[in-house]
């Protein structure tokens, strides 16, 4: 196919493609830093990147595509268990890291390669390789959490990455002219896809905050940058900071474009930044196995509690419980969006079976969220259909892994996991405990420490409770509706 990246071969050499605090490289330098790399690296395989927040990942994901391989993005918070998961069921070649990151255990067995982004003054750019790859290869493999087990590798190929990318650019008009900051995680399809391969697809540039804060927001966006990605929490931190910090709501409102995505934004949040800064929130609904599927045009009407309309391309459908199709679009009935198109994934590595459950006999995807379609198609969701799955901070967090995890620690007998509203996180998890020994039941920072040392810190729990039994129904299942509502 094409390349993904015209303008890395014929664009604009000198206009900055990417920048990581004060570190950055132009297109020119990124040719030559991802095209040194790239000759390095395996035609087809799969390699693992350490995905910190800094230079080296962006040029270490960029080279694996030119190459022609697949990215195994891996969270560098990620415990033990959750890496030696990962590791075991995408089996990477390589590991490509910054120079100096000191990589955990489980990854002491992949062969390393140290990402060299600083090659100015090493003469002129390597050529970036003849890469072959076919439309349909995998470009990346994300992992996201079901509602039980591990993680489950999304195969996403390059095809969808760049139907992608194009549909967003016709959805918000957004051109190399752009310049986009955000501070999000490299290791999801938000940081990692829109946040920073959608911008070199431009042939534009992004500035990443290494860390997310409304200052650096204000910075940036008072400094020339022209678009703001994020997910709710951002957005809620920066609503509550705007009452006082004028240059921030001086910078939201010279901005060209503000998206939140990865999970809902609330109303009043929408509303407290629209009176703050004369500026709206754009939604935008997606999701690890399918990418972009809808959203608020930059030329549409900006309807706080919506995630806008189906992108080009992209074949939306609400269905009932029976699997009837709602023909309705009344802004009430409720029903499980399905989707189609050139955006979505291959399928789940080495899952067959996982995939073959989430697609329908014609090849729609069950996304598992409900929503509603008011009469001009406009999208809003309204809820998912798993209690199972945890939104929090914008990450997907499975109750299942959280409670297995739980398992393990000495002092528990049994755990059911739930997750109850947060303002600032959308939803925090809740670990519901039976302990081994009521006289000693371990300590809520004990637990956390336990669950963030084996799967990442996101996945702590930040309340936990003591029982002395789960309330489960006649079958032995455990009712976490009735946990809840305690
Ligand atoms: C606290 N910490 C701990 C512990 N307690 N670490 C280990 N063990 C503990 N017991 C540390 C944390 O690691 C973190 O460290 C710091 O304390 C604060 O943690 P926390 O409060 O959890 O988070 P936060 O720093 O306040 O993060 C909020 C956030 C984050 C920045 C909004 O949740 C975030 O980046 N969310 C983005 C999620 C995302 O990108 N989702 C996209 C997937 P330290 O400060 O050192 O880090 S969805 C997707 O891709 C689809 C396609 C879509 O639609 O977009
Ligand atoms: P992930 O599996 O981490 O990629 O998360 C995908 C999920 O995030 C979707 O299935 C939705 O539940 C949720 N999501 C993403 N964007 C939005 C949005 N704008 N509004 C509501 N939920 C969203």
């Amino acid at each position: 196919m094409s390349s993904l990246f015209p303008a890395l071969t014929g664009g604009p050499a000198e206009r900055p493609a990417l920048c990581f605090g004060e570190r950055s490289l132009t297109y020119a330098g990124l040719a030559g830093a991802a095209g040194a790399l790239a000759a390095r690296l395996p035609r087809g395989g799969r390699v693992a990147v350490w995905a910190t927040p800094v230079l080296e990942t962006a040029v270490a994901v960029v080279a694996v595509l030119q190459a022609g391989a697949a990215a195994v993005p891996l969270n560098p918070k990620s415990g033990e268990k959750e890496l030696g998961h990962i590791l075991a069921d995408s089996a990477p070649e390589l590991v490509l890291a910054a120079p100096g990151d000191e990589l955990p255990p489980p990854l002491r067995g992949v062969a390393r390669v140290d990402v060299d982004a600083d090659l100015r003054g090493a003469g002129p750019a390597a050529p970036a390789p003849a890469s072959d790859a076919d439309a349909e290869d995998p470009a990346l493999i994300v992992y996201t959490s079901g509602t039980t087990g591990p993680p489950k590798g999304a195969v996403i190929p390059r095809r969808a990455l760049a139907t992608t990318l194009d549909a967003l650019a016709d959805a918000w008009r957004w051109t190399g002219d752009d310049v986009l900051v955000h501070g999000l995680p490299l290791f999801h399809v938000h940081g990692l896809v829109l946040g920073v391969l959608g911008p070199l697809r431009r042939g534009g540039s992004v500035r990443h905050l290494g860390r997310f804060s409304p200052q650096g927001v204000a910075r940036e966006l008072n400094d020339g940058a022209t678009m703001l990605f994020g997910v709710p929490t951002m957005y809620h931190r920066i609503a509550q900071a705007l009452p006082d910090d004028p240059e921030l709501a001086k910078a939201l409102g010279g901005a060209r474009l503000l998206v939140s995505g990865s999970a809902a934004l609330p109303v009043h949040d929408h509303e407290r930044i629209a009176a703050a800064t004369g500026r709206r929130v754009i939604e935008r609904y997606g999701m690890t196995e399918t990418l972009m599927n809808t959203s608020v045009r930059a030329d549409g009407e900006p309807r706080a509690g919506t995630v806008g309309v189906p992108l080009p391309g992209v074949e939306l459908r609400l269905v009932e419980e029976d699997g009837s199709v709602i023909a309705s679009r009344d802004g009430e009935t409720v029903g499980e969006i399905q989707v189609r198109g050139p955006n979505l994934f291959t399928g789940y590595l080495n899952r067959p079976d996982a995939t073959a459950a989430a697609f329908t006999a014609d090849g729609w995807f069950r996304t598992g969220d409900m929503a509603v379609r008011d009469p001009d198609g406009y999208v809003r969701i309204v809820g998912r259909k798993a209690t199972d799955l945890i939104k929090s901070g914008g990450y997907k967090i499975g109750a299942g892994e959280i409670e297995n995890a739980l398992l393990e620690h000495p002092g528990v007998r049994e755990a059911a996991v739930t997750g109850e509203p947060d303002p600032d996180l959308g939803e925090r998890i809740v670990a519901w405990v039976v302990p081994a020994d009521p006289q000693s039941p371990p300590g809520a920072e004990e637990l956390a420490d336990h669950v963030a040392r084996r799967l990442a810190p996101h996945k702590r729990p930040r309340v936990v409770h003591h029982l002395a039994t789960l309330p489960r129904n006649d079958m032995g299942k455990i009712m976490k509706r009735s946990l809840s509502r305690d």
